[in-house]
């Protein structure tokens, strides 16, 4: 199982790589890979599993910070109206986006930084992805279009920034951090942090 140790660390110039798209059918490697992310989420969320191992409970992980530059993501999160969203990715495409930007009140923090960096992180409120999804039951991949808004949207766009080379904190204002996003609204979903 993933470890806290197995999680690369933001001064480590694999986060700042472009991740490499991954070959369907998918490898058993790469299968592993996802699975690996999955159970990082699922076991962190367990509170028990969490402290015995020492797990900081994440809501998203990106294949780059477990040092695997390849484009492959998970999401194990829940939405402000209480419905579950658990995506395994591969090769995640942005397709489209909304005008209006949100972001979190709280700001952002990372399971590859260790340190707290203050300020808003503008991110589009809604978001269209076109993506290859993992079923984790069956291992079945399927080509898929997802429609991701507001604090999942943020969720995706965060990991997504990890294919790309993009930490949170490359979008705070450097002037003012908590200079106002024009024409966003904050998520008011109360995120329990940790
Ligand atoms: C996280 N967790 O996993 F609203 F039950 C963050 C960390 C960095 C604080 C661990 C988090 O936001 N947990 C959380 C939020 C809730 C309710 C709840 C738990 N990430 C993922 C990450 O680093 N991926 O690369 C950071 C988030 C900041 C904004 C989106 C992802
Ligand atoms: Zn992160």
């Amino acid at each position: 199982m993933l470890l806290m140790k197995d999680i690369i660390r933001e001064d480590d110039p694999v986060l700042r790589m472009v991740a490499q798209p991954v070959d369907l059918p998918l490898s058993k490697e790469d299968e592993q890979t996802l699975i690996n992310i999955a159970d990082y989420l699922g076991n962190s969320q367990d509170h028990e599993i969490a402290t015995k191992y020492g797990l900081r409970p994440g809501v998203g992980l990106a294949a780059p910070q477990i040092n695997i530059s390849k484009q492959m993501l998970g999401i194990l999160t829940y939405d402000e109206e209480g419905n579950d969203h658990q995506y395994l990715m591969i090769n995640p495409k942005l397709v489209s986006y909304s005008d209006e930007m949100t972001y979190l009140p709280g700001g952002e923090g990372c399971l590859s930084v260790d340190r707290i960096v203050e300020g808003y992180v503008p991110r589009y409120k809604k978001v269209t992805v076109d993506t290859h999804l993992f079923d984790y039951e069956t291992k079945e991949v399927k080509k898929t279009k997802l429609r991701l808004k507001n604090y999942v949207a943020i969720v995706f766009q965060h990991e997504y920034d990890h294919l790309k080379g993009i930490m949170f904190y490359d979008r705070i204002n450097k002037d003012n951090p908590f200079a106002e996003i024009p024409n966003s609204t904050p998520i008011s979903f109360a995120s329990e942090k940790e």
